[in-house]
């Protein structure tokens, strides 16, 4: 019997749908989730104290479930804010997937390396710096800029979460980075805006003039004003989100990865059926070539190889 007492989900916190539909595209041979969570369970594995939200458990079980459900060969799984930098139910997570997971692990600056090439052994090829202030307090930015350095030499990258607004203020910062930088979610932009306006063309400058940037074109559910709703019986889900994927997609084919975000964390609205956000990816990468790149070729040339 564990002694650790209940978590408490956070109100109004939507449990991820545990009835996915089968989805109709067909995903190809050895496709990546490349962006998804497990939590707990918190008797096992407790929540960290300082974390901003209290999630439902997710664990490794029905993700591995979901994986194979939807049609994916393997997953890329992040660390989420709620456990800190505690890994331990990454690495659980890791370590029973018989490596048909990697991680990206968030650590502190007082790291050991045996600890470092404890996670590199259990699958971790990067590390995640999150600056939406809803989700993590601030780190001074010297002590993510040590870390990174320690990092570096073992191959990882560093993956950044962001909302859209905060990036003139954070550009110097991720531009010096001597990594591979992964964006999650695009930079988080405001679709009301135009694809082609400034704030969302700041973001596509980035990229363009710094090869080693990245870029998850995933979360159209979190992003999206427009809803998931189908409209004249057709899956137009997400149709405001769209645009801005498919630009990253077409224009930076060898730098951008999806994921299902599973289990969701943090929506309140409505939860998305994972077998309805698979269906989306044809929309944002629109022939076999982008998406074999989108699900195939590039995560596996980031985690596998
Ligand atoms: C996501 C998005 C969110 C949460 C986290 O680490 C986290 O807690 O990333 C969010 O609330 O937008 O990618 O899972």
């Amino acid at each position: 019997m564990s002694n650790v007492e209940p978590f408490i989900k956070t109100p109004g916190w939507l449990d991820y749908y545990d009835g996915p539909s089968r989805p109709r595209f067909r995903l190809p041979p050895d496709a990546v989730d490349a962006h998804c969570h497990v939590f707990g369970p918190g008797a096992v594995f407790p929540y960290a104290p300082q974390r901003k939200y209290t999630p439902c458990d997710a664990p490794k079980e029905a993700l591995f479930a979901l994986r194979d459900h939807l049609g994916f060969a393997k997953n890329v799984i992040v660390q989420a804010t709620c456990h800190g930098t505690d890994n331990r139910a990454l690495v659980d997570a890791l370590k029973a997937s018989g490596g048909r997971a990697r991680g990206v692990a968030t650590v502190s600056q007082d790291i050991t390396d045996a600890e470092l090439q404890a996670l590199h052994a259990a699958g971790v090829r990067g590390t995640r710096f999150n600056f939406v202030k809803r989700l993590a307090d601030f780190t001074p930015r010297e002590v993510l800029a040590d870390i990174a350095a320690r990092i570096a030499p073992l191959g990882w990258h560093v993956v950044v979460y962001f909302e859209s607004k905060d990036l003139p203020e954070l550009y110097d910062f991720f531009t010096a980075l001597p990594t591979t930088v992964v964006v999650d979610h695009m930079g988080r932009p405001d679709v009301t805006q135009p694809v082609d306006g400034p704030e969302f063309q700041r973001f596509v400058a980035l990229m363009r003039e710094h090869p080693n940037i990245w870029s998850k074109v995933s979360c159209p559910e979190r992003l999206s004003q427009s809803g998931p709703h189908a409209l004249n019986g057709e899956q137009h889900a997400y149709q405001d989100v769209v645009p801005f994927a498919r630009s990253l997609v077409e224009t930076f084919p060898d730098r951008v990865l999806w994921g299902t975000d599973w289990p969701h964390p943090n929506l309140k609205s409505h939860m998305p059926d994972d077998g309805l956000l698979v269906d989306y990816i044809p929309q944002i990468a629109p022939t076999a070539a982008l998406q074999r790149s989108l699900l195939v070729d590039n995560p596996n040339r980031l985690y596998w190889s």
